[in-house]
Order: structure tokens, then sequence, then C-alpha cells
């Protein structure tokens, strides 16, 4: 890299502000390289963005391997092995340039740089699809994106066409009903769960297979924003989930998972108690099939350029090393083709796997040649087999290079489903019928606020129709919110067994690294309080941010603190618990009340110590109610209060008393 500006020929340049005219008034001349290099590469800086999960951010790291008999994969299989790793988050419908947390399912593409060849899990954070058959992806896109005649509206569901769509295909309903969960709005990419979905097959060394379903389990728990909450932050900070995988990345609370597998008998039927393992819109519960895990993955270094990384990174389903392969289900297959074939037009033809980031770290020799921006330099004269001139080289691996397990195929040639795809709402019911109360009060709010979006009556009605055959109770509710009837003579589905583990509600706190803790003070404000709290919560990887009335310091005579957030800049979204300080002025101003009732109506923690406490009640945040805290002063009994609190992530006791104001 040149110290100097240079032309993209390497030509050192003694001016970049002004173009060569003929005189100081003069018209411009074509004469000037310059500006007509820099303006040509400038018009075409910009690629085609994804067809989907355009809006994304991702993190390079290491994946280290537990050790597993169950696969050959060199990456699983042995204790210890590290391998590189680069993932991606994104959200479904939106744009590049759209905010992070509207209603969406969200993606968790890992590529594992393995010393065996590139190995893409390219998942999301939603067990199952809206759809069997990839022939129905561009229709389910289609009704999800903006509509086509004014291009809104932008990122999000509630509206006419999807629920048009999804009301139709009710294959689609499951996962439709982990959308209107809390799992539709993760708190952060570090608190989601992911999913590979397809059911996979495991392949020993000596042959022997399992079948299995890939699952991520984050390290620090899994929550969610509260739907309000989301709203807000769509406009005050749209890039919120990209700014904290950053952040917590950039302050070392490095964003963990393990990763897991369900085993299950690679016996012939490709079925599991019951439920069809070729069919993406079924979970199996962790009831029935623990994970069991293989590894852990640690994201530990941001990009450092966003284009060349995370945009031009490109992930494929067919991206497999020896010892995992893909199964027959027919969503699958489909995005066995489509990923390559994305890639060619986004990144403008089939050389893209020189990137730098999607270059396998192991060596590479695939005899394909030339091609729309080729950067090797092939040498010799035989990139075909068999060849005599080169000892017939590049030599095949008939040992360990990648084959499929044979497997008979048969069948007579046509279109459809097995039967066993055509129970639409059993999973749906237990999906909703395994969450806590508060979480089933949030899918009933989301519901009704996406079909309360929808113009079409006969939409809402339809869609009141599916939701009768899932679970009554919840379609008489969303059916009152909507002021309309639920339709008659619907079956409903009978009981089923609750899977627990579908739930996010902990009961037992859990690491709360990452979390954003804001502390409201003034210049009168117990600073060395502020301190012994944010010694307690870097402890737990935590950050302590002072909220203060103006931008720069705090303080008295030589007690000073900087703020990081003035009354201005603060808005409770960003803080997972909201605080004040002791001695703080006792007359709270108008945001700093609208900062600590939306932490409470988000049912967030919030407290004070000392006489910051009549900030509190001037607020109008009652002094016993639940998850508000107390404490004297900053020492050890509050902090530690206030990390249970914190590592329970909401107070949902207080839920009841404010959900209508959260809808
Ligand atoms: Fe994708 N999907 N997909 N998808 N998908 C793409 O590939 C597609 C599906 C997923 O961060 C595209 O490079 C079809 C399921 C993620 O770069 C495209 C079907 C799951 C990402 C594509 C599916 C996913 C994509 C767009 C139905 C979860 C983002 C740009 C057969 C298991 C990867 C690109 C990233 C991206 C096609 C269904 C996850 C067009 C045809 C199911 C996480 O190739």
């Amino acid at each position: 890299m040149s110290e100097y500006l240079t032309t993209s020929q390497g030509v050192r340049l003694p001016d970049t502000d002004h173009s060569l005219k003929a005189g100081r008034r003069g018209p411009t001349l074509m004469e000037d390289f310059h500006l007509r290099e820099k303006i040509t590469h400038f018009d075409h800086e910009r690629i085609p963005e994804r067809v989907v999960h355009a809006r994304g951010a991702a993190a390079h790291g290491v994946f280290v391997s537990y050790g597993t008999d169950l696969t050959r994969a060199r990456f699983l299989a042995e204790e210890g092995h590290e391998t590189e790793v680069f993932v991606r988050f994104s959200t479904v419908l939106g744009s590049r340039g759209s905010a992070d947390t509207v209603r969406d399912t969200r993606g968790f593409a890992v590529k594992f740089y393995t010393d065996e060849g590139n190995m893409d899990l390219v998942g999301n954070n939603i067990p199952v699809f809206f759809i069997q058959d990839g022939i129905k992806f561009p229709d389910i896109i289609h009704a999800g994106k903006p509509h086509q005649d004014r291009e809104i509206p932008q990122a999000q569901s509630a509206h006419d066409t999807f629920w048009d769509f999804v009301s139709l295909h009710t294959e689609a309903t499951h996962h439709v009903f982990w959308n209107m969960s809390d799992r539709g709005i993760p708190r952060s990419y570090r608190t989601m769960e992911g999913f590979g979905v397809h059911t996979f097959r495991l392949r020993d060394a000596e042959g022997n297979t399992h079948l299995v379903k890939f699952h991520w389990k984050p390290v620090s728990g899994v929550h969610s924003l509260v739907w309000e909450e989301a709203q807000i932050a769509a406009g005050v900070d749209p890039d919120f989930h990209r700014r904290d995988l950053a952040d917590s990345i950039d302050a070392g609370a490095f964003p963990e998972w393990e990763l897991g597998v369900q085993v299950l008998p690679d016996d012939g039927t490709e079925t599991f108690a019951g439920i069809d393992l070729l069919d993406p819109t079924k979970l199996v519960p962790e009831e029935l099939a623990p994970v069991v895990k293989l590894g852990r993955l640690t994201l530990n270094r941001n990009p450092t350029n966003y284009f060349a990384e995370t945009e031009q990174v490109a992930f494929h389903t067919g991206n497999l090393v020896p010892g995992i392969e893909v199964t027959n289900d027919p969503l699958m297959q489909a995005r066995l083709f489509s990923y390559l074939d994305t890639q060619l037009t986004r990144l403008g033809g089939p050389n893209f796997t020189q990137l730098p980031i999607n270059r396998p770290h192991c060596p590479v020799n695939d005899m394909f040649r030339e091609g729309m921006h080729q950067s090797e330099i092939h040498e010799g004269v035989t990139p075909y087999k068999p060849n005599g001139l080169d000892d017939d080289r590049p030599l095949v691996d008939e040992d360990d290079g990648y084959t499929q397990t044979p497997r008979l195929v048969e069948g007579e040639v046509g279109r459809g489903n097995p039967v066993s795809f055509d129970d639409h709402f059993t999973q749906a019911a237990l999906f909703y019928r395994s969450l806590t109360p508060v979480e089933q009060a949030h899918v009933a709010e989301a519901f009704t606020f996406e079909l309360g979006k929808c113009l079409e009556q006969t939409i809402k009605e339809r869609e009141l129709a599916v939701l009768a055959h899932v679970d009554p109770a919840l379609a008489s509710i969303v059916a009152e919110g909507l002021g309309l009837a639920v339709p008659g003579g619907i079956p409903a589905v009978g009981d089923v067994e609750p899977s627990p583990a579908l739930s996010q509600v902990v009961t037992v706190p859990g690491p709360i690294a990452g979390r954003k803790i804001g502390v409201i003070a003034d210049d009168d404000s117990d600073l060395a309080g502020i301190r012994t709290l944010r010694k307690a919560l870097l402890k737990q990887g935590a950050e302590l941010l002072v909220i203060g009335p103006r931008g720069g310091f705090i303080g008295k005579g030589r007690s000073k603190e900087m703020t990081q957030r003035s009354a201005l800049t603060a808005r409770s979204i960003e803080f997972d618990a909201v605080l004040v300080a002791g001695g703080t002025g006792h007359r709270p101003d108008l945001k700093t009340v609208i900062l600590l009732q939306e932490a409470y109506r988000h049912c967030k923690g919030v407290g004070a110590w000392g006489d910051g406490a009549e900030v509190l009640t001037g607020a109008g945040i009652p002094a016993d109610g639940p998850g508000v805290l107390h404490g004297e002063s900053a020492d050890k009994a509050f902090s530690t209060e206030l990390i249970a609190t914190l590592g329970l992530h909401r107070v949902w006791q207080r839920a009841d008393d404010v959900m209508a104001d959260a809808v």
C-alpha cells in the first residue's frame, strides 16, 4: 500500500480536490484522467444487494471442537481442533439499509474454514420454515417484500400481501407463530439461538450414519426485545443489532454459542417419534432428542471492511466437507441450486470464491480457469484430466475425498408431497402451548398488531380461521382485538405434549456479559458510588454508561466523571437497566421521566440508591413495583441484586400492569 495517494495505476497525485479546468472559471477538461477514473469507479461502487437477507452484520471467530464419534469431519471429530469462522447475521425481508429490530426471521450463516475445505451452515434463528418445497420460495418472498406498486412497507410482515399468502398457504403457520413470538424481535444477535432447520446426515469414518438437526445455543441465553422497544429502536438506532455485535467484540465481551446436534436414527424411515424429518416445517422437541454439544464458537474480531467481508461473503448450502451430507428435504434440495446461482449475479461472475473472505484456508486446485474477475495466474498447460503431460495431476483422493453415502432412490416422477406433510397446525399448537403466559400474550399482541395493519377484511378473517385451527382461545383474543368474530365450525388441534425447551423465559439468572446499564447522574451525584458499581458490573462483562444532563464531565472539584450519554442522546432502548445515582437532583425533567418510564414499561430493571429514589418517584415509578431496586448506597448488596435482575433479563411480573401500554 503506497504512503502516497495514487491513481489506480500507481501514479502519484498532487491534488484530489480540484478538477482540471481551462482557467479558474473555465470548463473541465476531458484530459483529466484522475477525475474520470475517480468518478467512474465511484459510479460502480454498488453491487446488487442480496435478494433476501440483504441487511446483515458479521464477525470473525474461532470454533473449538469438543470431539465426537458421530462424523469423520475433522473440525468436529477431533477434540480441541480449532477452526477459523466467519458468521453473518441478517434479517430476511428488508433492504440493505433497513432497520435491525423489525419483526422478522434472522439469518445465522456460518462459514467454517476447515482444513478439509469450507463448510457453510446457512441457518436461521427459527428452527422451521414457511414452506416445505423450495419451489414456493419466490412466492413467500414476493408476498413478504414491499408491495410492488409503492415499494412499501419496508422490512416488515404487517401488510396485506404477507397475510394474504400465509393465510392461504397454511404450511407457513408454524413459522409464522415463531415470527409473532418474541423470537421475531431478538435482543441482540448474541442472544439468539441458531438452527440448521433441515435434517442433515453425519457419517463416521466406518461409514455409520446418523440423521441430525443442528442447533446453536447462545452462552448469553435466549432473549428478546419487547415490541414497543423494537419499534422505537428501529427509528432511534436502526443499527441496534449491528452496533451491539461490534461493540461487544470491541469491549472483549465475545459473543459465544455452543454447536449441538439432535441425534436421530438413520433407519430408512426418515421419521422420528412420528415426525417427518424431511418436512422443514416440523421440529423435533428437545425433550425427545436432547441436543448433544459438539463445540464452542467465539466471535472475537470485527470485520475491517464491511464491503470486502460482510457484503462479499458468499454462503452456499452445498459447501460441505466429508462426513456431513444433506438429505432429500425438498427445501434443502432447491437451496443447493440457489446459492451458487445467486452469487453469479451478485458478485459478478464465477470467480467470487477467490475473494479473500470466500477463499478456503486450505490448498485449492479446482482446475477452473478464466472468467470475469480472474485474479489467479495459473501455471502449466494441463487444466484437464486425464493428462499425460503433468503425470495426470492434480490427483483424485479416493480414500478421503467427499463422497455421498450410497442411498437408494426410486419412485414415480411427479409433483406432490408425502401425506405426512399435510399437518400444518399440530406443531404450531405445540409451540404456542409450550410458551409461558407472558410469551403467549406477546404472540396474541403481535397477531393483533399485524392483522390490524391489513386493509382487507377477508384476509383478517381467513387468518383468524387459521388461528382457530391452532388454538381457539388465541383466535378469540385476536378476534376481539380486531373487532371481528372467530369463524365457527373449525376443528382445532387436540392435546399436545408441551416442550418447555421452546420457551425462552428463564427462572435462574444467566450471564450478563455485553449488557448495558444506564446511570442517570448530575454534578451532585455520588460519583464514587458510580465507580464502585462500574467495577462490579465490569467483572461480569457488563458496561455502565453515565447519562448526564449534558456532554463532557459531571462532578465538582477534583472528582469528575465523564458522561457517555446526555439528556439529548440517551433513550431507554439502549439500556438493559436504568438507575439513578444517589445525590442526583430531585425534580426529573421530561426526558428523564420518559427514559425511566419506558425502561419500567419494557420490564427492565430500574432502581436508585440513596436519595436518587426521589427521582424515580418523581417519574411516577412505584417504589414497591416488581424489579424496582433500592439501596442505601451502590454497595455490594445493591450490585448483586442488580446483576441478578439483569440475569433474568426482564421483570415479567410487571407485564400484566404494563402490557396494555406496550402494544
Ligand atoms: Fe436462503 N437464500 N433460501 N434460506 N438464506 C439466500 O443467498 C433460498 C432458506 C439463508 O448472510 C440467498 O447469497 C432459497 C432457509 C440465510 O449471506 C439465496 C430457499 C434458510 C441467508 C437464498 C431458501 C435460509 C440466505 C440470497 C428455499 C434457513 C443469508 C443471497 C429453497 C435454514 C446468507 C445469497 C448471508 C440467503 C435462497 C430458504 C437461510 C437467494 C431458494 C430454509 C441465513 O440464494
